[in-house]
């Protein structure tokens, strides 16, 4: 049987699964997840979703497992939080999905059936969804925001797209893309500390947030404090967890901070 045929039967055989990267603050504490989609297939094993989200985009799947994703996400997340230990929770979208006209009503329903508090929720766009008519996307952030999410740009600055939408979109978090912190350390260390500081400053006089990502040594994760950033994801702290495993993590005392 060929793949596709597989992912089409995946949903409902319960193959997919959500994996979750804690997003650290500056006091070592877990402030938010990410939650990401694997697929366990029968005989592959664990698939990344690189090698099959497309092909769910190309064959209309991405609809149904993206609402999954969000009901899985949004109802694990409730149960762990804690009192006074809020904990948000990220989820990526594919622009099919971002772009169906019934998005924000199925946003709308998941939180409504899970209880989920909005302002738990962040969705991580890519800047290549922004592009493509201006009305349209405005109308659809500012409905996302109007429903009390956050809205992230996810891999910020390797996108094309001018800075200009700062400004004209209601956006909270920007994440730094993982290739200018893996320049920490490395022979392109001082262009990678620019761009991180400068993308920091940008955000910070924006009213924004800044989440790091793909931070696998404590250096990056060092000089990544000394610049201000408000939140660490990488593999520093771990790797993206089954809920089992975070939840240990969530409930042991503290992380390195
Ligand atoms: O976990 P991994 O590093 O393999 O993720 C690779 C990419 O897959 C991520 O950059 C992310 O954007 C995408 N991805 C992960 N989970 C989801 C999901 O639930 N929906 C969509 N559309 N993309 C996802
Ligand atoms: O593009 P997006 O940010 O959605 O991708 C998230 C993915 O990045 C995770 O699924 C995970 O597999 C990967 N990732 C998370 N932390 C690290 C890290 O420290 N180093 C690297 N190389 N990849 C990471
Ligand atoms: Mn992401
Ligand atoms: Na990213």
């Amino acid at each position: 049987l060929r793949l596709e045929n597989y992912l089409r039967r995946a949903l409902e055989r319960n193959e997919l699964d959500l994996y979750y990267q804690p997003k650290v603050n500056r006091q070592g504490q877990i402030v938010a997840v990410e939650a990401l989609l694997r697929w366990k297939h029968p005989d592959l094993g664990i698939i990344a979703p690189s090698r099959f989200v497309p092909m769910a985009e190309e064959l209309g799947l991405i609809i149904p497992i993206g609402t999954w994703c969000m009901a899985r996400a949004f109802s694990q997340i409730c149960q762990w939080q804690r009192p006074g230990r809020p904990i948000s929770v990220a989820m990526n979208v594919s622009i099919i999905q971002f772009s169906q006209p019934g998005f924000i009503e199925t946003v709308r329903t998941v939180l409504d059936e899970t209880g989920l508090d909005p302002s738990l929720c962040i969705i991580e766009l890519t800047e290549s969804m922004l592009i493509g008519d201006q009305a349209s996307v405005t109308q659809r952030l500012n409905d996302l925001r109007a429903l009390g999410l956050k809205l992230a740009i996810d891999d910020f600055g390797t996108g094309y797209s001018s800075l200009g939408y700062l400004r004209r979109l209601p956006i909270s978090i920007l994440k730094i893309d993982r290739t200018f912190v893996s320049d920490i350390g490395t022979d392109r260390d001082d262009s990678g500390r620019a761009i991180i500081n400068s993308i920091i400053n940008l955000a910070h006089h924006l009213g924004m947030q800044v989440v790091a990502e793909g931070v696998e040594t404590q250096l990056q994760r060092d000089f990544l404090h000394s610049v201000g950033c408000d939140m660490i994801q990488g593999f520093f702290y771990t790797e993206p967890l089954p809920p089992s495993l975070f939840e240990y993590l969530l409930d042991s005392p503290r992380l390195p901070s």
